[in-house]
This record gives structure tokens, C-alpha cells and sequence, in this order.
């Protein structure tokens, strides 16, 4: 839906293993699941409209309004879904015929019509000329300039200049001959002559069986990465249980699949080193089939305050970036056996979203969150850090109205843990917040569950945007059962040391601790929170 007035030909396999009736059943299942998703999509895109229109500064939202209503506007077919036997040969002929057949009918695609310039047929015979011929090398990437060189040296095309060229890759690349992305700084300056070849090259990596390519590094490939079978176990583990490959496991995996299948000669290229990333790098975190995980080098946030005397967990072991791959993200065991189930006595908050949570949007705050904390257990839906030896469990719930995220802590034993903990919490929620703002109209709630067993009843907090005001509550009461909490179970809040044990008492002069919710920043590199404490009373 965001690409304006896009086409698409569900197409359907194997119907050599069902019989008739059962293909039938099966394409009336699934036009009706893509129609049932098209107006999900569309009653979604309505709410966020007009979330963006209810907000009080609506006037600063024009451009993301704009954008909102471009997309309702694009239109999307759906053809009729096709099915085929892809090993018999007339069905793939049919296939073919069926989408020329679309192609050309003006009603769907109104634009066909356009009469292209001579020119550019004139290039596109070269091109593919040019890809064909025995001197382009396998993987049949060309600079820019040489192209151009190549192709003004042919008849007719002596005049074509840069420009002209670029207008007709754009073009070249729209229809598929060719790939030229030129969005991609690092890449703008490359054309891909042989689009089948980047296919080749992300199948090294997204396929089956990828553990065992990992175990079958050979050990001269180990010693020529300055690794060791350690490394490589501790790889296979933490492939196994996170979805992650660090930088030095990438380049050994790739190492060992591009030699193995003769492409040794592109290994540097695509793949790069530390301070500058490959080709094929960018292309994989471009078409985010993996997520890059950065740990800081220098700066830790996550450590605990330097104690003279005492043992200081410096910095992580691993400086280098680790890349997840959310599609390997399958197993939720060492998630939960980390965490060790959920208790009722844990400090619990919920960042509610209207009309959804957007795709994509959790595994990016994992990735974000993973980036800040070392100790990290991903999963689909949960994702376990690791602070200060103290865990937090990050949840996502889609349902359709009950969408949250749920942040989850164990109760602090002592007093002074307090602030660790709402640190810890206030940390993830900032993620969640910031992120939030590349979804336009995107509507966000933070609320603490009531501690009560059973009961629905919700403590909203306050406006998480800034401008914060801070209970000065030390018990609140539920509206619904009528229980008592301790507001630091619910809310961010420490605790004063003489109020403790419970019940805290009220004519104590309690020290609150302020997380002043507007000031904490997320950089790259850098984190700041600001931190206030006021005295009450
Ligand atoms: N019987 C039958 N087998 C098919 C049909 N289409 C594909 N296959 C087989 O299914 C297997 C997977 O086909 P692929 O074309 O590799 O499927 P893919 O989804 O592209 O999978 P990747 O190659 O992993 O990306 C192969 O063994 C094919 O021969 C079909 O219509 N009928
Ligand atoms: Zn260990
Ligand atoms: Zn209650």
C-alpha cells in the first residue's frame, strides 16, 4: 500500500497435490483473507488520520497528514489468484501469458500507454548486450562511469550522457532488468547488470540448514579470520538462541559460502571489513533482512556507577555490531528460561497503541534496546535484557484493541533498587516513545496494570510527553477493587528509606525521585538521563 497504485498477482503452487476441489477451496480462502486484510489496512490508516487530526497540534502534523492521505489514496489491485504446477511447463507458459496478458491491459496499468524515447530501447539492447557478454564477469556489477564509457562507445549512443543514463536506469530498474540504488549512497555509484546475482547472494545467508553451515566452517577459513573453534561454537550457540550473528561470524559464514561457490574473487567487496561495510552489508540491512545491533565500544549506559573497591563490569566483551536476522527469530525457550515465568509480585507497565502496533515495530526496538543493554535473550515476541544483573522483559501483544507492549521487572527486594528499576523501565519506555514518532498518527498510552488479581482496572500515567506531573501520592488506591498500593509499584517512583517496610507512613518526609520523562535522549551513541530529586513537604 505504499507504493502508489501498485499491482498484485497472488500466485498459487503446488496444485499438482491437491485435486480440484481443494484448490478451489484454498483460492476462495485466500482472496477473501487478502480482501479481510486490505480493509484492516484501510480502517487503520483511517485511524491514524485521525489521530493525527484529534491532536491538539494538529497544525504541525501537515506533512505526515499529507503523506497519511497519499497513502489512502493509492489505489491497490488484486488480481484474481493464479494456480499453477510449477513442474509442468505449459502452466509455467500460462503463468507467463496470464501476466503479459495484465500487463498490457490499459485498465490496470494506465500508464503503459507512455511511448518510451527511442533511446531508451536503443540502451536497453546494449544493456543486455553488455550483460550477456562473456567479458562481464559472473556477478555482473558495473560502476557507473564504465557502463557509461561501454555504452557511448556504441553506435547511436556516442551523445548519451550521465543524465540521460540515470533517467533510463531508473527506468531499467522499475522494470526489473536491471538493479540501481541509487537511495544507497555507498551503492549509488553501482549497477547490478545481473539482478539474479543479489538473489544468489542473500540465499547465502536466508536459507535452510544455515546452523550447520556454521559448524561446517572449515578451520582454515577460522585461522584465516583470526578465529578459533571456540568462536565458531560460541557463534552456532548464539545463532541458535538469538538470531544474531556478530561481524567476524558473518564474514567467516560468507567467506565460507562465496568460496565454496566460486565468487572468492568478490569476498572483500561484498563483504568488507570493520571500518567499512560491504556491498552486500548494505543491501541486507537496506531490505532489513537483518538488523545491525550495535554495542557501545566506549560508552556502557547500562553499567552500574564505578565503586572504588568494588568489581566493575567494564565493557562488553564484544565491541564489534551483531546483526539479527528477525526471520530466524523462533524460538522463545531461553527467553522464558531466563526470565523464569512471570510472578505477580512483578513491577509491571504497559505502553498501549491505537490502532496497532505497527510492523516491524517491535523487532527494531529490540534492536535498539539490545544496542544499549549487552545481556540480551531475543525472541518473536519477547525480548529479555539484562541490567546490572537484573532482568526486564519486554512483551508485544497484538491483538486487535489490545495492543500493548509489556515491560516487566521483579519487584525490587530492597529499597535502593527502586531507582534501578524505573531507571531500567523509563529507559525502554523512552525507546518505545521516540520510535513511535516515525509512525504518523501513531497513538501511544502508558498504564500500569492494577496489582490486583482479576481486576481489569488500569493506573493511567501521566502524559509521557514532557510537561510531567509527578504524583506526589506515596498510596493510590484502585477505582475498581479498592486495594491499596504502594505508588512505587505502579508508578516511577523511589521510595524513602524510613518508609519501608509497608505501610509507609504518610507523615514521614518522603524523598521522591523525579524521572523527568522529557529530557532522556537516545543517540547512537550517547545516553542522557537526567535525573532530579526534590524533597516534598
Ligand atoms: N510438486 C510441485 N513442486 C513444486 C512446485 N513448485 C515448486 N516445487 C518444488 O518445491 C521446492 C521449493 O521450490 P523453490 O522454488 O526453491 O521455492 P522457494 O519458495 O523459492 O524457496 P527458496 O528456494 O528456499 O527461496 C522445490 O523442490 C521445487 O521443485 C509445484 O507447483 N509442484
Ligand atoms: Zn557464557
Ligand atoms: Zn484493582
Amino acid at each position: 500500500m505504499r507504493v502508489p497504485n501498485s499491482v498484485v498477482l497472488p500466485v498459487g503452487t503446488h496444485i499438482d497435490c491437491c485435486n480440484g476441489k481443494e484448490v478451489e477451496e484454498k483460492k476462495r480462502d485466500i482472496m477473501t483473507k487478502i480482501q479481510a486484510m486490505l480493509e484492516e489496512r484501510k480502517t487503520n490508516l483511517a485511524h491514524l488520520v485521525a489521530n493525527l487530526e484529534d491532536s491538539e497540534e494538529s497544525e504541525f502534523y501537515m506533512d505526515q497528514w499529507d503523506r497519511l492521505k497519499e497513502m489512502e489514496n493509492s489505489t491497490l489491485t488484486i488480481l484474481n489468484l493464479m494456480p499453477v504446477n510449477c513442474t509442468d511447463y505449459q502452466d509455467i507458459k500460462k503463468l507467463e501469458t496470464t501476466i503479459l496478458e495484465h500487463v498490457k491491459n490499459e485498465e490496470i496499468f494506465p500508464n503503459i500507454i507512455q511511448m518510451l524515447p527511442p533511446v531508451y530501447k536503443k540502451v536497453e539492447a546494449a544493456i543486455v548486450d553488455i550483460a550477456q557478454s562473456e567479458d562481464t564477469p559472473e556477478h555482473g556489477m558495473m560502476d557507473l562511469s564504465i557502463l557509461l564509457s561501454e555504452l557511448s562507445r556504441r553506435d547511436h549512443l556516442a551523445k548519451l550522457d550521465r543524465e540521460l543514463l540515470q533517467d533510463i536506469l531508473r527506468y531499467l530498474h522499475r522494470i526489473g532488468l536491471i538493479l540501481w540504488y541509487e537511495e544507497i549512497k555507498q551503492l549509488e555509484g553501482t549497477v547490478f547488470l545481473r539482478p539474479a546475482f543479489l538473489i544468489t547472494m542473500f540465499k547465502t545467508l536466508i536459507r535452510y540448514g544455515l546452523v550447520q553451515q556454521l559448524e561446517n566452517i572449515s578451520v582454515d577459513i577460522l585461522v584465516g579470520e583470526h578465529a578459533t573453534i571456540r568462536d565458531q561454537a560460541s557463534w552456532v550457540w548464539m545463532f541458535k538462541s538469538k538470531a544474531m550473528l556478530c561481524q567476524a561470524a558473518m564474514r567467516a559464514l560468507l567467506k565460507h559460502q562465496l568460496y565454496s561457490e566460486s565468487m572468492k574473487d568478490i569476498f572483500e567487496e561484498m563483504v568488507g571489513h570493520k571500518s567499512q561495510k560491504g556491498k552486500l552489508f548494505i543491501l541486507l540491512q537496506h531490505f532489513e533482512i537483518c538488523l545491525e545491533v550495535r554495542n557501545m565500544e566506549e560508552l556502557n549506559p547500562g553499567a552500574r556507577e564505578f565503586v572504588p573497591g568494588k568489581p566493575w563490569e567494564g565493557l562488553l566483551d564484544c565491541g564489534a555490531a551483531h546483526y539479527l536476522f528477525p526471520t530466524y527469530l523462533n524460538r522463545s525457550e531461553e527467553v522464558s528460561e531466563m526470565w523464569g515465568g512471570d510472578h505477580p509480585e512483578d513491577l509491571q507497565v504497559r505502553t498501549y497503541f491505537s490502532p496497532e502496533i505497527p510492523e516491524g515495530f517491535f523487532q527494531r526496538l529490540m534492536v535498539k534496546a539490545c544496542s544499549f543493554y549487552s545481556a540480551h535473550w531475543v525472541a518473536k515476541v519477547t525480548c529479555l535484557l539484562i541490567c546490572s544483573g537484573k532482568p526486564l522483559l519486554i512483551k508485544e501483544n497484538n491483538q486487535k484493541a489490545y495492543s500493548y507492549i509489556e515491560l516487566r521487572c521483579r519487584k525490587p527486594g530492597k529499597i535502593t533498587e527502586f531507582q534501578l528499576a524505573w531507571d531500567f523501565i523509563m529507559a525502554i519506555i523512552s525507546i518505545i516513545q521516540k520510535l513511535s514518532e516515525d509512525w504518523p498518527g501513531l497513538h501511544m498510552s502508558v498504564k500500569a496494570p492494577c496489582r490486583t488479581n482479576g481486576c481489569p482496572a488500569e493506573f493511567v500515567w501521566p502524559d509521557v510527553d514532557g510537561k510531567s506531573t509527578v504524583t506526589k501520592e506515596e498510596i493510590k488506591t484502585c477505582g475498581l477493587c479498592g486495594h491499596l498500593f504502594q505508588t512505587e509499584l505502579l508508578l516511577p517512583k523511589v521510595p524513602n528509606e524510613r518508609e519501608m517496610p509497608q505501610p509507609p507512613a504518610r507523615s514521614s518526609a518522603p524523598h521522591y525521585y523525579v524521572t523527568s520523562y522529557g529530557t532522556t535522549t537516545f543517540g547512537p551513541s550517547s545516553i542522557n538521563v537526567n535525573r532530579q530529586s526534590i524533597l516534598d513537604n
